[in-house]
């Protein structure tokens, strides 16, 4: 049996991942990487091993990848976009300096290596509809830099030393489990947290802005499916678009409205989410995925909506 290193395994992402993980490999099989500060805590914690996993030291990584002989990475340390323009050099110093350890010792280690890239990686001169596969790529956000440049190192590894490295342009990701933190795409979770408490939601983003979404079971079984494809059928690696769905603020309101009539939003744009939203795509051509390793989601908007609303209703007593 593999066995996995989850970087940021408390994160957004990572926290899901990582049960996802050990349900499929096993726990003893699934270290949960953590930074101190950020420890697991409940299932996270008893569900298998855990250790500290700072991407920017590339000792320590090197460290745990061989008490646990780990045979593969998901590296999932990273500043969301807002968040990013705000902190440009630490974005770079974990999203690419962090990338760089990484990728050296997975080449000392042989690990395969899965880094999330982001529509994000797009700008406003990329193709806004059905944004293709490979197309302009010159996002103005030092968020959308790094991951340009996170698929660019990964692709370089795996021409230049054989390094297994695979991504997936990840869209907005919606969950119920952990919210996101400092995404242009966060008011997509943020709306059901407030319809579900009985809270007006004052949406950041204009009416009309549409971005790609994608409910995060379709969003975990992207990336462990990509790990899993059979490396002959894979002419992308690094990284390929995934898409669900795709809406505008008011799309999605009017969805939560048919499970609350009550709930009401009133816009107050957020001038930075919405110049990022806007440099983004409105719609993914996500073909390539589809072709190459069997993409397909689950959850379209009206599913998605109702099991929010459900689980976080639980959730949220
Ligand atoms: C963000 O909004 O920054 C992320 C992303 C789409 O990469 N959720």
């Amino acid at each position: 049996m593999k066995n996995i290193l989850v970087i940021g395994s408390t994160g957004q992402i990572g926290s899901e991942l990582t049960t996802e993980l050990r349900r499929t490999y096993g726990g003893d099989h699934v270290v949960a990487g953590y930074i101190p500060g950020a420890e697991p805590k409940g299932e996270l914690a008893a569900g298998g091993p855990s250790a500290i996993a700072d991407v920017t030291s590339g000792e320590q990584l090197a460290e745990v990848v061989k008490k646990y002989q780990i045979d593969a990475i998901y590296n999932l340390a990273a500043l969301l976009s807002v968040v990013a323009e705000q902190k440009p050099r630490l974005a770079w110093k974990i999203g690419i300096d962090g990338l760089w350890n990484v990728l050296e010792v997975a080449r000392e280690n042989k690990c395969a290596v899965f880094t999330p890239s982001s529509i994000g990686s797009f700008g406003p001169s990329t193709p806004h509809e059905l944004t293709p596969q490979d197309t302009v790529q010159r996002p103005k956000t030092i968020y959308g830099v790094s991951k340009v440049t996170t698929e660019l190192l990964s692709d370089y590894y795996y021409l230049k030393y054989g390094v297994d490295t695979r991504s997936v342009r990840f869209p907005g990701l919606i969950s119920y489990v952990t919210p996101p933190g400092g995404g242009t795409t966060d008011y997509a979770v943020d709306i059901f947290y407030a319809a579900v408490r009985g809270e007006k939601f004052i949406c950041p983003i204009a009416k009309g802005t549409r971005m790609d979404m994608m409910y995060m079971p379709d969003g975990l079984r992207a990336a462990i499916e990509l790990m899993e494809a059979n490396p002959d059928k894979l002419i992308h690696r690094n990284g390929f678009n995934v898409t669900a769905m795709s809406f505008p603020p008011e799309k999605i309101y009017a969805e939560i409205r048919k499970w609350k009539p009550d709930f009401k939003m009133e816009y107050q744009v957020d001038p930075l989410k919405q110049a990022i939203a806007e440099s983004w795509p409105d719609s993914l051509d996500d073909s390539a995925a589809r072709e190459e390793w069997g993409w397909r989601p689950n959850f379209g908007i009206g599913a998605m909506t109702r099991d929010m609303l459900e689980k976080l209703t639980e959730k949220l007593g």
